[in-house]
């Protein structure tokens, strides 16, 4: 600690320049060092307990990795419903996703150093034996250079690291000789075409066998890529250059970072979130700390930890004083826009921002590091995962959750620089989720919809990669891990590379780089290195002390926007009128909206639009508040429609093998028992004759006190409701008779009734798409007698659901994976739902396909309900609220200096500045909606 303890900021004013080892040894010692100080708090967890809880995250490791291996492998991912590989091109495509799929055994190659954090030795030499045996880094695949890179490349890298590390042990890998660095180099060369732009910023994506522009290389045309794409390279690159001594990778990788440092908005010193490769100009101009940007914030300070440039240091240190004053609003992390990063440009947050505290942790900063990580507890208490996206009022946004592992990685560093046992339960809480809710037979499988358990077939490489490293390390003791974890730095994958890197072919690291090499003052090392005393002032309830103000921040939430209205309060002035309350025929509001210079379209059908026109407002300040406005009315009425939908229902299989494990999203009907009021209904399913169930069943014997199975189309679903209800089922799915539809891929299906009294229908009525509603016909073909639950949300996988012939051991448990539906039946392929929320209102017949409806928001509010939000729980200063509303009050009081936020009203602004930024805003308006719709 002494040595360490002279390092930069560790108590010391004077700023030393120690080898780069060192600054990166020191900070983890720090961190390190802070779990003796703990004496008082939650409640310690035994060494027993810890290590039972280490005991079930290797066991689950077993269970993800025995079965891609056993199911899947060579292929890329395991399809963890069906129990079987996706291979790229065999499976409909989804997209994006889909780009990280080279057909290079990725789950393999990202599994490698895992399996030597967990102790499986001897199952990490079988495994680089398979890579190198089988993995070909030559096929004709279009794949992303970002995924390939942290996943592939870091992959091999750190496969490499730990290899060598092991060799040099004397025990095992005595074979090996540095075969996978040799990989990791061709595949660097591979990659290296990308960044033949005269940006040095890379192409997004690049053909493994034909490189990129080429006819046969089907990619190249790419003109945007994000901010993290090209910025999260410098740690592999670097590394693969330090190893090998090729310097040309970590040239191409600091290119690039000093291209985005230059094109920083100068104001706000923020990134946007998409740029054009060729111009550097910011495509997508909001700016948050997830996705599109998440990485390359975490490879600026890990760069300067690996390498020891001060300029990554500096950079970083200069996006994070924005990124603290405009985007950082305790506990919450709110996108704003670049040139205007006092406007917020969403009212949601992304999952992927979860990896902040982690972050916020290894640059020292830990008070904000606790509240975020807090905040993100609380959600997952309230869904058991994190949804993609949860509204800064904690409502989720975006429902599915693939099972990432940031939250994971943010608790494993919070304990490390608190030692406060209470992380050690979070991660319990994390192990139980998962075995709970996404633990399948055959692995673990991602949430298509965290409201309802249902599932996606997916399991992402990421998972065995980063989730159980981090939690298996969360509980692990130094011993229990068979080198110094505090040797490593983790990548954004949670590969390992060695610090001793930054000793390493130093000579190279500066050639053919821009920017300038300077002398860094003392506040760049603040908190680089912290002392615990400063962290913990002699207190070692700090901790605790941060979070309990935060306790119910989450249930007693109010939505956003309070801020400003309590400070006009406070000032005197009038609040500015707020989307939710404004009524079209209020004579008041009208006036406001003209100050705004928003005026009113009155449309034919008797809705009424808004447009505003910056330059009729009365003032500048008028204008940005007619913006606000004009913002927040599109989230309203986008948010609007969702609420005017019912929510998904699921059904669940519960009967043998599958015990509850594979849930299926279900659409509901607007009639029929409504299953978020009763208590599911549970049966056997039988299809109707006929199939249809437009007539009087002719096998009333077969569903009667059963779930008929009833197929889409011909007659109305009330009809068809009424004709099994008569044959005396005790509930109906209906089953698309498209085929080939699929919940992954059309927005939620409703069933309308006929339009007339449907009070007559008392049984509960669900729909499935076809590839859904395949999964139970295929059921009953393989196992004749299944039962199902229909429920507003799948219920836990209790000792109910399983007969005696449930597997007694977890092993057990794996032998019946053998059972699932076999593959070959079925696709149930997934695409990572942009927007799972939209639904469409359809009752029978109709001819369109569901996936038709238009669901797009507009800005328009209907007269005959004035007040879009009649029915919205919004009053921001009520009883409910006021938890969070004297925490913000008490915010702003306390911070009114330091938060620019609380000023935002009364800043003014040139009317020409507006206006210049005014389409500006437009196109990043429509640009986001068009996102996230
Ligand atoms: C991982 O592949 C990496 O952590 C990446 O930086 C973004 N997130 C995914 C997992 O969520």
């Amino acid at each position: 600690m002494s040595e360490a303890g002279g390092g930069r900021g560790c108590g010391s004013s004077v700023p030393q320049r120690a080898p780069w080892s060192l600054v990166a040894a020191t900070a983890a010692f720090c961190l390190v060092s802070a779990t003796s100080v703990w004496t008082a708090g939650a409640a310690p967890m035994s060494r027993e307990e810890r290590q039972k809880l280490g005991n079930q995250v290797l066991e689950m490791f077993d269970h993800a990795y025995g079965n891609y291996m056993e199911h899947a492998y060579p292929a890329d991912e395991l399809m963890p419903l069906t129990c079987r590989g996706r291979v790229r091109g065999q499976e409909p495509s989804r997209g994006d996703v889909d780009d990280a799929l080279g057909k290079f055994s990725l789950t393999l190659i990202d599994s490698l150093d895992t399996l030597v954090v967990l102790n499986k030795t001897k199952e990490f030499e079988d495994a680089v034996r398979k890579v190198l045996r089988d993995v070909n880094l030559d096929n004709d695949v279009v794949v992303s250079v970002f995924e390939t890179n942290i996943r592939v490349l870091g992959g091999l890298l750190g496969g490499h690291s730990l290899a060598i590390m092991l060799k040099e042990k004397g025990e095992y890998m005595q074979w090996y000789n540095d075969e996978l660095l040799q990989m990791a180099k061709q595949l660097g060369y591979k990659l290296l075409p990308a960044f033949n732009t005269t940006s040095g910023l890379p192409y997004p994506r690049i053909n493994l066998k034909f490189g990129i522009r080429k006819p046969e290389a089907r990619t190249g045309t790419e003109t945007d890529t994000c901010t993290a794409c090209a910025g999260t390279l410098i740690l592999e690159f670097a590394a693969l250059s330090r190893f090998t001594g090729a310097t040309i990778f970590e040239e191409y990788a600091r290119k690039a970072l000093d291209f985005l440092w230059e094109k920083r908005q100068r104001s706000s010193n923020l990134v946007g979130v998409t740029i054009n490769i060729h111009t550097g100009d910011w495509v997508r101009k909001d700016s948050g700390v997830g996705a599109g940007i998440d990485s390359y914030y975490e490879y600026l300070l890990k760069a300067y930890v690996l390498l020891g440039d001060d300029s990554f240091l500096e950079r970083f240190n200069t996006h994070y004083d924005a990124i603290m004053r405009y985007i950082s609003q305790p506990p919450l992390l709110l996108d704003v826009h670049i040139h205007k990063p006092m406007l917020n440009a969403r009212t949601w947050m992304d999952a992927l921002l979860a990896f902040f505290p982690g972050l916020q942790v290894l640059k020292g900063d830990i008070r904000p590091a606790i509240e975020t990580h807090e905040m993100l507890y609380q959600v997952i208490k309230k869904h058991n995962f994190l949804p993609e996206a949860f509204t800064t009022d904690f409502r989720v946004h975006w429902a599915q959750h693939p099972l990432r592992p940031e939250f994971a990685e943010s608790t494993y560093f919070l304990y490390k620089a608190t030692g406060d046992p209470y992380y050690l339960e979070v991660g319990k809480t994390l192990i139980e989720n998962l075995n709970k809710y996404a633990r399948v037979p055959c692995g673990f499988a991602a949430m298509k919809d965290v409201r309802t358990g249902s599932h996606e077939d997916r399991m992402d490489s990421f998972f065995l990669a980063e989730m159980f490293k981090y939690l298996y390390l969360l509980f692990a003791d130094k011993e229990d891990i068979i080198f110094d974890i505090e040797d490593y730095i983790f990548t954004t994958e949670a590969h390992l590379l060695p610090l001793w890197l930054s000793t390493t072919n130093q000579s190279i690291s500066k050639k053919n780089t821009t920017s300038d090499y300077t002398e860094l003052d003392d506040s760049n090392f603040d908190w680089t290195c912290p002392n615990t005393q400063i962290l913990f002032p002699n207190d070692p309830l700090y901790a605790q002390s941060i979070r309990e103000p935060l306790k119910n921040v989450v249930d007693k939430s109010c939505p956003r926007g309070i801020i400003r209205v309590e400070e006009s309060f406070r000032s005197g002035a009038k609040p500015p009128l707020r989307a939710r309350d404004f009524m079209a025929t209020n004579p008041e509001h009208l006036e406001i909206l003209k100050k705004m210079g928003v005026s009113l379209i009155h449309l034919k059908d008797g809705r009424v639009q808004l447009v505003q026109h910056a330059i009729q407002a009365a003032s500048s300040i008028d204008a940005e508040d007619g913006l606000r406005f004009m913002q927040e009315m599109i989230e309203l009425s986008s948010q609007q429609q969702k609420e005017q939908q019912l929510p998904p229902r699921a059904v669940q299989i519960v009967s043998h093998p599958f015990f509850g494990r594979v849930v299926l999203t279900a659409g509901p009907a607007q009639f029929g028992l409504d299953l978020s009021k009763h208590k599911e209904t549970r049966g056997f399913v039988a299809s109707s004759k006929p199939y249809n169930g437009c007539s009087e069943l002719t096998n009333p014997e077969a569903v009667m006190g059963k779930i008929a199975l009833i197929q889409r189309g011909q007659c109305m679903f009330a009809e068809k409701a009424r004709n099994i209800q008569n044959a005396g089922a005790i509930g109906g799915i209906v089953i698309d008779d498209n085929e080939g539809s699929s919940s992954d891929t059309a927005p939620l299906f409703q069933m309308a009734g006929d339009g007339k009294d449907t009070d007559d229908i008392k049984i509960p009525m669900l729909f499935l798409f076809s590839k859904e509603g395949s999964i139970i016909l295929d059921a009953i073909r393989e196992y004749e007698e299944v039962e199902v639950l229909l429920s507003d949300k799948a219920k836990d996988r209790d000792p109910d659901m399983e007969s005696e012939e449930q597997p007694s051991s977890e092993n057990d448990s794996q032998d019946q994976s053998a059972e699932q539906i076999t593959p070959s039946s079925q696709e149930v392929d997934l695409v990572d739902q942009e927007s799972p929320e939209e639904s469409s209102l359809n009752s029978e017949p109709e001819s369109s396909s569901p996936a038709d409806t238009d669901n797009a928001a507009s800005v328009s509010a209907s007269e005959q309900n004035s007040n879009p939000m009649e029915n919205h729980e919004t009053t921001s200063l009520d009883g409910e609220c006021t938890d969070l509303d004297n925490q913000l009050q008490e915010q702003s009081e306390t911070e009114e200096d330091s938060n620019p936020n609380v000023s935002w009203g009364k800043k003014v602004q040139p009317i020409d500045s507006i206006l210049a930024d005014w389409n500006e805003d437009i196109e990043a308006f429509e640009m986001m909606e068009k996102d996230e719709l």
